[in-house]
């Protein structure tokens, strides 16, 4: 899979050189390229926004740096998924995550202050090397920038890649995989500090195992996340 990302602050993503993507990056499967947006200005200050056109606080990013920035990285590609973190976006979910890691080429669009032109989002969808364009939000809060979402997003798609993650049975039975919260996890020892380990884990019986793993799990989604499971 080759991943680029565009941004104001490429120095953010240093952490993916690190942990498992970092050794996905060594060993070829994952191949991450870095593009500062400001390499695609033309004047002495290397301007990449300007005041909201109607009115309005803050700064909204040109579309000028960002189309010369697709122009280059897309020239040659084939079916890449454009994706541009924003809070105004669709919700990003565990399926998402597995759509976005079938992709074989993916193009974060990492705005700053209100955001990108619209028109860049709009003629990015018309691009024929794009397959898909997704405006993608991680929830309902305000981030400065979509740099730590799409570090979150290529976190969570990167994993879901065939030979990614170690124990394929452990991208299985985690939170979201089935729609429900994952259920608690202990190790030994069977007591510490008084607290004792459900007795039901320490039996060996298998079948009762997995019932009251469960029933962990409704018991935690009800409680936190009763959304759910109504949708
Ligand atoms: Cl994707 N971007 C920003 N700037 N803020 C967010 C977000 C994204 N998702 C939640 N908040």
């Amino acid at each position: 899979m080759r991943i680029d990302v565009v941004t104001i602050f490429p120095e953010f993503f240093s952490v993916l050189d690190v942990s498992l993507l970092g050794k996905a990056r060594q060993s070829g499967l994952i191949d991450i390229r870095v593009h500062d947006l400001r390499g695609f200005t033309h004047d002495r200050h290397r301007t990449v926004d300007d005041t909201p056109t109607g009115g309005g606080a803050g700064m909204v990013m040109k579309p000028e740096p960002w189309g010369e920035a697709l122009d280059t990285i897309l020239a040659g590609t084939a079916d890449a998924v454009v994706v541009f973190p924003t809070p105004a976006g669709e919700l990003f979910r565990q399926p998402v995550a597995r759509e976005l890691a079938d992709a074989p080429h993916l193009v974060f669009c990492c705005g700053r202050y209100e955001g990108i032109d619209q028109r860049v989002v709009d003629h990015t969808r018309t691009r024929p090397e794009v397959a898909a364009v997704r405006e993608l939000s991680l929830g309902d809060y305000v981030l400065n920038g979509g740099e730590v979402a799409a570090m979150a997003i290529i976190e969570a798609a990167g994993r879901l890649v065939p030979g990614m993650v170690g124990n394929p049975e452990s991208l299985v039975e985690e939170s979201h995989e089935d729609g429900l919260l994952e259920y608690p996890s202990y190790t030994k020892p069977a007591v510490w500090r008084e607290l004792e380990t459900p007795p039901v884990l320490l039996s060996g019986n298998h079948a009762a195992i997995a019932a009251w793993r469960r029933e962990q799990q409704l018991e935690r989604t009800r409680r936190i996340r009763p959304e759910l499971l109504r949708d």
